[in-house]
């Protein structure tokens, strides 16, 4: 079988014999959970990663890019992976796990396109991991499931691109749907999909602050957030119970700031499982809620907020018909994703980016909930 190609033949002179999609994700909530065993919830965002690929008699691996400075290609050869510190890490690393479990992976052309913005926290990476794993299953006729998609994904992101990243994008990208919100237990990878209401919609607008996942403030929060587990005698901080009364002293008694980064997590973890029953009860306004109470924790107890995202939020909430407003992913930049009355959300998008670009320098852009292209 061949697949009908927009770019694979023009590059490799032949037509490709597997396309595979993932989708980038926008996090509802659930921040800075999933490396403490916690809760999250994100959902699939329309913009998605395409590989297109085909296999070649020898082990080479060749892989073309439209994303990168106007086109770039590739190559290196099966079995022969080492780090370089370019986006080929990324394939580098699908192939070196697969291969670490027991796969045959020959040499192939492979065309990634993606439509999933760089830099917004809206999980690039995973959507590439996810696509590629995908096209690989299905080239090679590999039987792995969707969580095992997600687990070699993220064995690829951390061991061998070495991101220190908990598991929810790779989760998302396998699993999410752009009807449901994913409710994932990051301790067992156990999932279940919850519809999203119908009288609301999304709206994510990028600050156009970029972040930088590997970089220091992510894995010093992850190392902040081990130490608070030890601290408090506990295997990981989702194994705090918030519900206990006793806690709240305890984490106060901790050193700063690990007292923050521990009331952060323990508290998210709850937001999330208080926002699985209220969308299950179609209770927008306790969704906005969770939604407002999560930046707030994330700007002032995790401090992984930055002023330019923390102005679009207040934006947003300023407007009419939004129920509620947050930083989405990682942070130090990156997007932020609003609860907005169906209908709603391309107006909103406007009057924020507007708004925005008032401060000289600041230009933020509307990924989901614009108008329809
Ligand atoms: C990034 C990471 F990749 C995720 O694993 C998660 O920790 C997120 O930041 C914060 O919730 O997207």
């Amino acid at each position: 079988m061949t697949v009908k190609s927009n770019g694979f033949e023009v590059v490799f002179g032949r037509p490709a014999k597997v396309l595979a999609e993932a989708p980038g994700r926008v996090n509802l909530i659930g921040e800075h959970t999933d490396y403490n065993g916690g809760y999250v919830l994100p959902t699939a965002i329309p913009q998605k990663t395409r590989v297109e690929i085909a296999p070649r008699e020898d082990r080479l691996i060749q892989v073309a890019t439209a994303n990168v400075d106007g086109g770039a290609l590739l190559s290196f050869r099966a079995g022969e992976e080492a780090r370089r510190g370019l986006w080929l890490d990324y394939v580098q690393g699908i192939t070196a796990v697969l291969r670490g479990r027991g796969a045959s992976i020959p040499g192939f052309d492979a065309r990634i396109e993606s439509t999933v913005p760089l830099g917004s926290g809206l999980s690039s990476s995973a959507s590439l991991l996810v696509a590629l794993a995908r096209a690989l299953r299905s080239m090679l006729g590999l039987s792995i499931d969707d969580v095992e998609i997600a687990r070699i994904a993220h064995a690829a992101e951390h061991d061998f691109v070495g991101a220190p990243v908990g598991t929810m994008d790779q989760m998302a990208a396998s699993l999410a749907d752009e009807s449901t919100a994913l409710f994932i237990d990051t301790r067992t990878l156990a999932f279940e999909r919850i519809p999203l209401p119908a009288e609301a919609e999304l709206l994510v607008v990028d600050s156009g602050v970029a972040h930088q996942h590997a970089s220091g403030d992510y894995k010093t929060r992850r190392a902040e957030c081990k130490q608070a587990a030890a601290a408090l005698g506990v295997p990981e901080l989702r194994d705090v119970d918030a519900t206990r009364a006793s806690i709240e002293p305890r984490i106060a008694s901790l050193p700063a700031p690990l007292d923050r980064r521990a009331r952060h997590v323990v508290t998210e973890n709850a937001r999330v499982l208080a926002a699985v029953a209220a969308l299950r009860a179609g209770d927008l306004a306790r969704l906005g809620e969770l939604f407002d109470a999560s930046h707030r924790s994330m700007r002032d107890d995790f401090e992984v907020s930055v002023p330019a995202v923390d102005e679009l939020v207040e934006s947003a909430r300023a407007q009419p018909d939004v129920f509620g407003a947050r930083l989405t992913g990682g942070g130090f930049g990156g997007a932020i994703v609003a609860l907005v009355k169906r209908g709603r959300a391309a107006s909103v998008g406007r009057a924020v980016v507007e708004a925005y670009a008032r401060t000289p320098g600041r230009r933020a852009t509307v990924l989901v909930g614009g108008p329809v292209p």
